[in-house]
């Protein structure tokens, strides 16, 4: 923690109280949820006492009026509940959880054989994995801007990617990476490194966290573990290729110009006690060339490891040490980095300290430069390190020249300007970077502005999420909500809007304009090949044990009033939902026999379940659809 009291020192004047109190609950416990609870009651940046409620300020109305629309879509992760949530923005409503990594019972995500095929199963057909921890959600990209296709989201827990198309907003793909562990980071690219005609995303990157050996195995000499940087394609969601690094991955970021990848790195030491882990002053953020990752692929300088066919390269800093044949460089950034974003004028990115108090700019073009071995040392390509506060984590940008980072322990976010920042770090000591801080309640994690992450960012609002909500909401026990912030970020001064409590736990979220994506409201029957077109189609198939029962939903009736069965089958059921009206779903759900999914209009749905006990069972819509919602029912009837 050397650094943090360093900088103490030559702290600004206003800040320094702030950091004394800080630096002191640091030293004690390291960078961690108790230090920062411990402190909270004492630091004035986290007062006890419930702030005053934002007065009014002129700023924009978010209180939408009945009937009024958002202005923004945003997708936020969720956490270990393992889904992805959609949020509209000013309002701050949640208007869907999409299901990804783990089963969701309302919409029978895990328990139809369609979304089972999506997360993956046993041989026995049960689900693989029924826990996810997903942290980062991004969007497919055209020429700079999203495009509307899809959002990719990690699951830290399995390390698994998954893939949610933005017509239907469902998951349709889940990938899990080989060789992995903690799979934290990740970004999709935003053009491709080579081919001009390609300026949209094809490639997603993920950052290994955790270093395992490879292949596994019960090795408890940490010395032989490593991490991975891996790259999946973004249409077939297959692995591509994989990295070996030194160190550790964390947070990913592209380039606007598809030719680098990077990611940021806090365990340069390879520790496993986290104590091990704090010992460099400087850890590193990782660039990968990845035209030159690619063709050493095609040239066959690549390996396997144990099962996986997945081609591996060696980015390791031993092996990459000529700049003119180097697949990643490795610049220095001081202790334990967090986040790493790109600046939407696409010059920069931004390194946050996480346990030093910087913030570090890197420019690209230098770092191509060194690529090119025009750049003699790597760290030249630093073009600013300054001071921000206490824990800088993530940050986002305006559009207009200006960075906000949030400051975990300082529970503040800090505006700065990034050219005074370089012109303060060339020596210029007049130069003011520091724009505004604002206070938040209570340690942020990350924040994303409106368009923050394109180059269409356009410095409206700016939401932040903070991981303890304490005194802001009602008490509900033990487990408190979460507070996602919302701020005014279209002055020169940052204005605290609104709170809004989210279900634990979101980390990472974008936030766009409406018209980036066209949602589909019906379904396509000719999207499912199982799709019972006609009522007519109905009935019940044998085949020896195995029996297929297919029906359709009208409202408000189910094509078959009555279906038998008999104990000891095997059943599938397919249900197509002939309704073509936007907001017409229907459930589907049998007693005893743990079913229940629902149907949007047009969709294509079945289970597969066995009968065990003969019985009646009375099959009923649990989706609220018509008048006669409660009277669409059908009849199970299984014999003896
Ligand atoms: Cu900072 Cu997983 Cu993005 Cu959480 S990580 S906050
Ligand atoms: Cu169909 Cu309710
Ligand atoms: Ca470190």
């Amino acid at each position: 923690m050397k650094d943090v009291n360093e900088t103490a020192v030559t702290a600004t004047a206003g800040l320094a109280r702030r950091k004394f109190l800080n630096t002191a609950a640091l030293a004690g416990l390291t960078f961690g949820a108790a230090a920062c609870a411990e402190k909270k009651s004492e630091s004035p940046s986290t007062p006890a006492a419930p702030a005053a409620p934002a007065a009014s300020h002129g700023g924009p109305n978010i209180h939408l009026k009945p009937g009024e629309l958002d202005s923004y879509y945003g997708l936020w992760s969720s956490g270990h509940t393992g889904d992805m949530r959609v949020l509209g923005i000013p309002s701050g409503r949640e208007l869907l959880r999409i299901p990804c990594f783990v089963p969701d019972p309302l919409v029978g995500w895990g328990i139809t054989n369609e979304s089972k095929q999506v997360m993956g199963t046993k041989a026995d057909g049960s689900l693989r994995y029924t826990v996810a921890d997903t942290h980062h959600v991004h969007g497919s990209y055209k020429d700079g801007n999203y495009d509307g296709r899809y959002a990719f989201m990690n699951d830290k827990i399995n390390a698994r990617l998954c893939r949610v198309r933005l017509d239907y907003f469902i998951c349709d793909k889940i990938t899990q990476l080989p060789n992995v562990q903690g799979f934290h980071g990740i970004f999709t690219d935003k053009r491709d490194p080579v081919d001009p005609a390609i300026d949209y995303t094809t490639r997603v990157f993920c950052g290994g966290e955790f270093a395992i050996p490879l292949p596994n195995a019960g090795t408890e000499d940490a010395t032989k573990y490593r991490s991975m940087f891996t790259c999946v394609d973004a249409e077939n969601m297959e692995v591509r290729w994989q990295a070996l690094i030194s160190g550790n991955c964390d947070l990913v970021a592209t380039s606007y110009d598809g030719k680098l990848a990077a990611t940021n790195q806090y365990n340069t030491e390879m520790g496993a006690h986290f104590e091990d882990m704090m010992g460099a002053e400087r850890d590193a953020c990782l660039f990968f060339n990845v035209a030159r990752v690619e063709a050493a692929i095609k040239e066959g300088k690549f390996k396997t490891i144990g099962n996986s066919k997945v081609p591996v390269i060696d980015a390791s800093r031993d092996a990459n040490k000529d700049p003119k044949t180097a697949l990643c460089a490795y610049v220095s950034v001081p202790k334990n980095p967090h986040g790493v974003n790109a600046s939407p004028d696409g010059k920069y990115f931004i390194c946050s300290g996480k346990l030093s108090p910087t913030g570090t700019v890197i420019e690209l073009s230098k770092v191509l430069d060194w690529f090119d071995g025009k750049l003699e040392k790597l760290d030249d390509a630093i073009a600013a390190e300054v001071e921000l506060g206490l824990g800088p984590l993530h940050t986002t940008f305006d559009g207009r020249g200006n960075a906000y980072t949030t400051l975990f322990l300082d529970s503040q976010i800090v505006k700065w300007n990034l050219d005074a920042a370089i012109k303060f770090h060339k020596g210029d000591k007049n130069a003011k970077y520091v724009v505004d801080r604002l206070d938040v309640h209570y340690q942020p994690g990350h924040l994303s502005a409106t368009q923050g992450e394109t180059k269409a960012a356009d410095g409206k609002f700016l939401a932040v999420g903070c991981k303890f909500s304490k005194d802001r909401f009602l008490p509900v026990g033990p487990l408190h909500a979460e507070n996602e912030q919302l701020i005014d970020i279209s002055g020169e001064k940052m204005v605290l809007l609104a709170d809004h409590p989210v279900r634990s736990e979101p980390h990472d979220f974008i936030i766009f304009k409406p018209e980036l994506v066209k949602p589909k409201q019906v379904y396509d029957l000719d999207d499912f090949p199982n799709a019972i077109k006609d009522p007519a189609q109905s009935g019940v198939f044998r085949n020896g044990k195995k029996v297929t029962v297919k029906l359709t939903s009208q409202a408000p009736a189910f094509s078959l009033r009555e279906f038998k069965v008999k104990k000891g089958d095997e059943v599938t059921l397919i249900l197509t939902n002939l309704d073509k009206i936007e907001d017409l779903t229907h459930g589907f759900a049998i007693p005893n026999h743990n079913v229940n999914f629902i149907v949007n209009p047009g969709e294509t749905a079945s289970v597969t379940f066995r009968t065990d006990e003969p019985g009646v069972y009375w099959c009923y819509c649990t989706h609220f659809c018509h008048a006669l919602h409660l009277e669409m029912r059908t009849r199970m009837i299984v014999e003896a």
